[in-house]
């Protein structure tokens, strides 16, 4: 494109993101970087303020262990987590964020957010793990604090409204990143002695089930589109479990969520003819080995004892929300006053709960004149996202920390520095690294904190630029901007841009993934079921849509950005197809049912399911990793306890 000026920065830590793990990498890189005399420079698509999964808000914090009151222990949230994912997690990351995660809550109350108190000044909790926030502008507050990090301190700078694209390589070290401005016509060349990828997980791989005018609205946010998992891969990071995609139960429709109705509000939900599916399929857990008795019943299998009622005719699901807020009002009823007032204020919390983070739910209820406390509301499971930081650990495989490996773990899981990728000088955190499930916002932000602390002791102990040549920094702008010239080239052939039959636009190009992945990976069209014989079809449709890729066309540098959002989209589903179709066992049904391998098999796969792209052959490699305990190993009994 002889109109895009190339822009070269140079940068010591490169940290690509601008969610809750870089912001947390942001404020902990300029302390060490200041310390060093090292850069930092931070890059987002969007503006940090407003970016990511926490651009609209959130109602609650949901990971905060409660250590300086000793409510819990590090090793009760690793349990926590080993039980909810069904055996499969790496519980050196998972302890790391543990013990880091409530400094950095405690942070966001200085920093001004507003945290629920109790009339004895405690933290209000949603379940065991959870704080209630008034978290409108969550995202705000944390933004503010990293920019403040980076920019006062002098080491840094940000740059927002340019879209990563991929990798640059040095021989087995990452060497930075290539991108474009979505404004200006810009192409961007950062280059960087190591590199933190915190650029979220992955939305609209699957065909939602919002259609026509309600086309784009998803639980996960639209603008995460599978960049962590591209930019891993295409470095040839070694990647895990990339089948545990993630399914949440969420309000229909709008999908606004449901933690506070369970948790905090204790609703039940219950199907069409009135019957309560945790309590009327409770045998079902049987069949799930040593998982199906752990407390919290892990969310895969509350999630598919509902699906059950559902594939039985008995839908729909419905929250229970008069019900439950009746109960809690109930308890002030001997005094009029107290109770109006109660009512009153549980009116406004519900409310609260989805103006706070999912504004288009507390629409839907005011267009369908829902009052939650006259009326249900349906419930339903979305289509599935790719999101590591949840209740899904798709991810890069990482290094953990070196102090808390054992003699069993240390040569597995440790190789040098915490939060790095399998390639050198790549770290990963937030959604963008695996098997540490249950992170949320603020565990994403205090692993994003702990990754650029090990990144800036790599880039001490690495002090060297890598080198990349000019010529494969030209053959990139190339391939990058090809869309745009593609579409200058073809575009008098037909007389209607959205038709051609040289080219394919990126909307239509999503269209035809997602129905790949509806239809043969098991999304919501085919139940969340699929087989063998599926998921080679899956592939074989995949290999044709990634020749496709080749001929996508932009119009501009909005359709620019949706052509590389897209095929980093594809590249999250074809890790996702080869790695369900690799594990030969159902080990997280309400996810994803194998129906040609319906059972757990323990003995053989409770294992980590790894792979690998070799960007040199382009050939794919699958193999598993042990999953070895730090903690002594838990028996069944502490199992239980959860
Ligand atoms: O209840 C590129 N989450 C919740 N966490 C909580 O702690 N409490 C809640 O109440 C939560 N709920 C919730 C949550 C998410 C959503 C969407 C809703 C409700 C509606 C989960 C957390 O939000 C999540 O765990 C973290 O945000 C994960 O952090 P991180 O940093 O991994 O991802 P991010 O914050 O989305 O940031 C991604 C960034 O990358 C940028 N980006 N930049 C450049 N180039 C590219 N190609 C890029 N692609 C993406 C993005 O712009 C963004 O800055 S509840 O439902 O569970
Ligand atoms: P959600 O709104 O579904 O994202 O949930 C918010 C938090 O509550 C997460 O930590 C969930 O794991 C947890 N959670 C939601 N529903 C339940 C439930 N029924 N039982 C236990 N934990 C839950």
């Amino acid at each position: 494109m002889a109109n895009f000026e190339k822009v070269t920065v140079e940068t010591d830590l490169l940290i690509l993101g601008g969610g809750m793990a870089a912001c947390g990498a942001a404020v902990e890189a300029a302390y060490w970087a200041k310390q060093n005399g090292l850069k930092v420079t931070l890059v987002d698509k969007a503006a940090v303020d407003r970016s990511g999964a926490v651009a609209m808000g959130l109602s609650a914090i949901n990971q905060y262990v409660g250590l300086r009151d000793g409510a819990n222990t590090v090793k009760d949230y690793v349990d926590y987590v080993r039980n909810d994912l069904m055996g499969i997690t790496r519980e050196d990351l998972v302890a790391d964020i543990a013990r880091h995660v409530d400094s950095t809550v405690h942070l966001y109350e200085k920093w001004g957010l507003p945290i629920w108190k109790d009339e004895k000044g405690q933290y209000v909790h949603e379940g065991r793990w959870q704080l209630m926030i008034n978290g409108e502008s969550y995202k705000v507050v944390v933004a503010e604090a990293a920019k403040n990090a980076l920019l006062q301190s002098g080491v840094g700078q940000i740059f927002e409204r340019v879209f990563i694209v991929g990798p640059l390589m040095d021989g087995d070290r990452c060497a930075g990143a290539v991108g474009f401005s979505v404004r200006e016509n810009k192409f961007y060349v950062f280059k960087a002695k190591a590199t933190l990828v915190a650029m979220g997980g992955a939305v609209h791989v699957f065909k939602p089930r919002s259609s026509g005018e309600g086309m784009g609205r998803a639980w996960y946010p639209p603008w995460n589109s599978g960049s962590s998992a591209y930019f891993t891969l295409k470095a040839g990071a070694e990647m895990t479990c990339q089948e545990v995609r993630f399914i949440p139960v969420r309000f229909k429709d709008a999908y606004g969520p449901v933690g506070a109705w369970f948790l905090l509000f204790k609703s039940r939900a219950t199907n069409a003819m009135g019957g309560e599916y945790m309590v009327e399929r409770k045998a079902e857990l049987d069949n799930w080995g040593p998982y199906g008795r752990v407390k919290p019943i892990p969310a895969n299998l509350r999630n598919y004892l509902g699906m059950l009622d559902v594939m039985d005719g008995k839908g729909p699901i419905f929250m229970r929300t008069e019900e439950a807020m009746q109960k809690i009002a109930d308890k002030y009823k001997d005094d009029e006053k107290a109770y109006k007032k109660k009512a009153k204020e549980l009116e406004s919390e519900a409310w609260e709960d989805f103006l706070d983070m999912t504004i288009s739910q507390a629409l839907l209820w005011a267009a369908t004149n829902v009052q939650p406390e006259v009326r249900s509301s349906e419930i339903a499971a979305a289509e599935p996202y790719f999101i590591g930081s949840h209740s899904g650990a798709s991810g890069a495989w990482v290094s953990g920390p070196e102090d808390l490996q054992t003699d069993e773990t240390k040569d597995e899981y440790f190789w040098g520095y915490a939060s790095m990728s399998t390639v050198k000088g790549l770290f990963c955190a937030g959604d963008a690294s695996g098997a540490s499930s249950h992170k949320f916002s603020s565990g994403s932000h205090a692993e994003g904190r702990a990754a650029a602390k090990s990144a800036i002791r790599f880039i001490v102990e690495n002090n060297t630029m890598p080198t990349v040549d000019d010529a494969t920094i030209c053959a990139l702008q190339g391939e990058i901007l090809k869309p745009l010239d593609t579409y200058e080239k073809f575009k008098g052939t037909s007389t209607t841009p959205d038709v051609n039959p040289n080219y394919i636009l990126p909307r239509m190009f999503m269209f035809r993934l997602q129905k790949i992945m509806d239809e043969y990976a098991g999304g919501v069209t085919s139940q969340f079921t699929t087989n063998e014989s599926q998921l080679n079809r899956a592939l074989e449709l995949l290999a044709f849509l990634k020749e496709d890729s080749g001929n996508l066309a932009a119009l501009n540098l909005h359709d620019l950005m949706r052509c590389w959002e897209n095929i980093h989209r594809m590249w999250q589903a074809e890790a996702h197809v080869r790695t369900v179709l690799f594990r030969q066992e159902t080990r997280w049904p309400g996810y994803y049912f194998r129906a040609d391998k319906p059972k757990l098999d323990e003995q053989n796969w409770r294992v980590f399911a790894n792979c690998k792209f070799n960007p040199g052959t382009g050939e794919w490699k699958m193999l598993t990793r042990p999953v070895l305990h730090i903690f002594p190993q838990a028996k069944e009994h502490e199992l239980l306890g959860g």
